[in-house]
């Protein structure tokens, strides 16, 4: 890849709405990622291998839990810090904002929030540290935008439990100590299980052939007779109100995230637009060529204070499910229109691995899938406005 010479854009001196802390945050995030992401990221998704040296690195950022309590081994940050750190990441790649997003919000969160005192010392400073990597086990086969018909399930052995089924499309599945599991018990109420690598009848099979989001490693999560000891179920919240509570959290990193991968696209355009000339002149004093990029900033500005509002109201446990999938849906839509204009703009370079923006482009086809399709954040706005579901 070329050498990384991103220039953030900030049109409206947005930076002016943060404070000097979320500055120290951000500015650390993004040097991070210019010295240790960009030099090796390319090469690792052209070989569809998650680069598990920047494991201690995305800890030491404060990537693993920014926002849960430095108690627990966590950065104790407010969440514009926590959305920054994330856009931060993702101008980098939406893989490795993957993973720290599911480690954060999939994983630390659910800990944190329904887990007991036990579960928090014994799972959350490891996670912090990047010591135990974690994945979130909701999405299965047969059940992806409607999580509420899942089959796996718990079944009361005195003891213990005993777990059986099969989940899909799991984010660092093939390597993490730790997976957070939703399951129904007998009485078909969802249960959240802390399911540990090593447990007998537990198996983690990567998917392969993936043109998106190489850098990320995604597998299966398939349970076989599995022995839960009863001290792993997750006691302090239930009913699928539980799961959907962390994809809050998880939706709105991706919302700050995708604004980073459209930046690094429109930046990386803007340079090349003004460096390439082709009938004797920048194509960037094309009238055509403006237009795209004129448009990238202003949807990049927008979404911008979208998210920089989303986050005060995060901050003060204002903001609602529907205004967060707005921001998720709209920002991770923006981004991908901007992928794929500048993507033309560099011509036939824009297909090449020289340049990020290709990379972007088909790791956003994840992120405009994964936690909540555009289609399903379209309609929780429709039944947030309406009072209406149209889900079914
Ligand atoms: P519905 O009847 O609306 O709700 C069931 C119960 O849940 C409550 N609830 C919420 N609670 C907390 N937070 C939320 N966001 C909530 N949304 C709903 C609701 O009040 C109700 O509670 P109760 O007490 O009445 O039972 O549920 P539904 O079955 O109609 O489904 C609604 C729908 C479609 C919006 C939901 O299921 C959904 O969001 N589907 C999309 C599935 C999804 O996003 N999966 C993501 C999997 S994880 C992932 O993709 C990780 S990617 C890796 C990475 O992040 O990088
Ligand atoms: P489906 O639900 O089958 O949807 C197919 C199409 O139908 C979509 O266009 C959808 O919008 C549309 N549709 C569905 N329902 C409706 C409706 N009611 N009205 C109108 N249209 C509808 N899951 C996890 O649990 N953990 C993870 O870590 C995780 N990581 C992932 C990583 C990657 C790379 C990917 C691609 C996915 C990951 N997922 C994960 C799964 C992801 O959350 C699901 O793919 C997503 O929720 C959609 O489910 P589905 O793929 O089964 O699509």
């Amino acid at each position: 890849m070329s050498q990384d010479l991103f220039q953030a854009p900030d049109y409206y001196q947005l930076d002016e709405l943060l404070t000097e802390e979320h500055l120290l945050v951000r500015n650390a995030a993004r040097e991070w990622v210019k010295r240790e992401v960009s030099p090796i990221i390319e090469e690792a998704a052209q070989n569809a291998k998650f680069p598990k040296s920047i494991i201690s690195g995305l800890a030491e950022i404060g990537a693993f839990g920014p926002y849960i309590p430095e108690e627990y081994g966590g950065a104790g940050l407010d969440q514009i810090s926590y959305g920054l750190i994330m856009q931060e990441i993702e101008r980098g790649d939406s893989g490795i904002r993957s993973t720290a997003s599911v480690q954060s919000s999939l994983v630390m969160y659910p800990i944190w929030k329904y887990g007991n005192e036990a579960q928090r010392q014994k799972y959350l400073p490891k996670l912090a540290s990047g010591e135990f990597l974690g994945c979130f086990g909701l999405t299965e086969p047969d059940h992806g935008s409607n999580p509420g018909g899942m089959t796996t399930n718990i079944k009361d052995m005195g003891d213990y439990y005993l777990l059986n089924g099969a989940k899909m499309w799991i984010s660092n599945a093939p390597f993490a100590d730790v997976a957070v599991v939703w399951a129904k018990n007998e009485e078909g109420r969802i249960k959240g299980v802390l399911v540990e690598r090593g447990m007998e009848g537990f198996s983690t099979p990567e998917t392969h052939n993936k043109w998106s989001l190489r850098a990320s490693a995604t597998g299966e999560l398939i349970f076989d007779n599995v022995k839960i000891p009863k001290e792993n179920i997750l006691p302090n919240k239930d009913g699928l109100g539980a799961p959907l509570g962390c994809l809050d959290s998880a939706r709105y990193g991706i919302a700050w995230g995708a604004i980073g991968a459209a930046m690094d696209c429109y930046d990386t355009a803007l340079r090349y637009a003004k460096q390439r000339i082709q009938f004797d002149k920048p194509i960037a004093g094309m009238q055509l060529q403006q237009k795209k990029l004129a448009e990238m900033i202003t949807e990049i500005t927008k979404a911008q204070l979208l998210t920089w509002r989303l986050g005060v109201l995060k901050n003060e446990n204002r903001a609602t499910t529907a205004q967060i999938s707005m921001a998720k849906r709209n920002n991770v839509d923006m981004a991908i229109h901007i992928a794929r204009e500048a993507r033309q703009i560099l011509g036939a370079m824009g297909i090449t691995g020289e340049y990020s923006i290709m990379r972007h482009m088909m790791n956003l086809e994840s992120v405009i899938t994964y936690e909540g399709t555009h289609d399903i954040h379209l309609l929780i706005t429709g039944m947030d406005i309406t009072g209406i579901s149209a889900f079914k």
